[in-house]
């Protein structure tokens, strides 16, 4: 594993271990007021930070039964049965937020205070936040992290407000994940419904089930069983792009059945410094949109993914106006075996790393390779 650049976003530079004093200064960074508690006393290190979202929701005083995030890390860690059996676990609450309030920069500051935890000794994080983007959030991190120790990612379909809550199962098993040496090397997990996932492809495919999260590319890499964890496949870890300027923005479009092409013309003008198309299928468009898109990739670099969500993007198999291989020979980069919001994290990532387009190509397409 190698990275590009170097962070512009070494904002947490407390050291791990210093006393919740040290912590009371976060004029430099928009991160909340940090708590800092500890469980146990097990051999294994476990940080946790909470990011919000339905695991850390609760009621509001003298509302219905609507939740909003507000509970502290700590109060988590503490809801968990048996975890101090797993790992000591000293948690920091970053955000009390839902997830479609997290922006790049935020993930900028977590995956710094991630570094700041494992340069400590910690054996592995955990990240808890709102379910809703964690497929985009986990793939980031996996980005981000230059670090061979496990990072995972969980949060909760149901509120502890609820029966049959599933955080505090969530958090041990994240925790033991997080823990375990077997875990190492397989870039950012994330482990919910006692499943663990690579970043790289999981997705979550149902509104409120508590098995929502799946990888639809080739299934869970293992399971975690009595607090035990099994691992069935592995990943490489993957090349990180760290940023070193402001995040570029991306465009995410779908091709719709009868497209015409006017969103992606669009966005030239609108600021955007790349996009990641949607095509159907195998990678395909209406031959309509072709001289549209054409102008589009003179301006930025446009990436060529499939709306199924799942498979590799073809390169040779059809050769119709808009077809994969008509596209890839006028400049599209495949997405390969990323689906679009994956493919839209990894070209924020690269634009963000570097400002010359070129290279920004070369690393994207580094990372499709290293995926396979
Ligand atoms: N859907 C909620 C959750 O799963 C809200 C969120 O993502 O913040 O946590």
């Amino acid at each position: 594993m190698f990275c590009w650049g170097s962070s512009k976003h070494a904002m947490i530079q407390v050291s791990w271990n210093v006393s919740r004093d040290a912590f009371s200064d976060s004029s430099s960074s928009n991160i909340a007021a940090i708590d800092f508690a500890t469980t146990s006393d097990s051999t294994k290190r476990v940080a946790l930070f909470g990011l919000g979202g339905t695991i850390a929701s609760w009621p509001a005083q003298g509302a219905s039964t609507a939740v909003i995030p507000s509970m502290e890390a700590n109060t988590l860690v503490e809801s968990v049965p048996g975890l101090e059996s797993i790992a000591r676990v000293e948690s920091r609450t970053l955000r009390t937020m839902s997830s479609a309030n997290i922006s790049f920069a935020d993930l900028f500051e977590v995956a710094d205070a991630i570094h700041e935890a494992l340069a400590s000794g910690v054996d592995g994080v955990v990240v808890t936040q709102g379910t809703d983007n964690i497929e985009e959030t986990s793939f980031a991190l996996d980005l981000l992290i230059r670090d061979e120790r496990p990072v995972v990612v969980t949060g909760a379909m149901r509120n502890p407000s609820l029966a049959g809550a599933d955080g505090p199962a969530n958090i041990r098993a994240a925790v033991a994940v997080a823990a375990s040496p077997l875990a190492r090397g397989l870039g950012t997990l994330v482990v919910m419904n006692d499943e663990v996932h690579a970043a790289r492809f999981v997705r979550k495919t149902h509104l409120s089930k508590l098995s929502a999260f799946t990888s639809p590319q080739c299934g869970p890499l293992g399971i975690v069983v009595e607090g035990r964890v099994h691992l069935y496949t592995r990943v490489e870890s993957l090349v990180t792009a760290s940023p070193v300027g402001d995040v570029a923005p991306v465009a995410l479009v779908r091709c719709v059945l009868g497209d015409d092409g006017r969103i992606v013309s669009a966005l030239p003008g609108l600021g955007y410094r790349g996009l990641v198309l949607e095509g159907f299928g195998g990678g395909h468009i209406p031959e309509v949109m072709v001289e549209r898109l054409v102008e589009v990739v003179a301006a930025m670099p446009v990436v060529l993914a499939s709306r199924t969500g799942a498979g590799v993007v073809l390169e040779s198999t059809y050769g119709f106006a808009g077809s994969e291989v008509d596209l890839l020979s006028r400049g599209l980069l495949s997405a390969g075996s990323l689906d679009g919001l994956k493919a839209r994290v990894a070209l924020t990532l690269v634009l963000t790393s570097t400002g010359n387009r070129g290279e920004s190509e070369s690393r994207f397409r580094a990372i499709v390779e290293a995926i396979g």
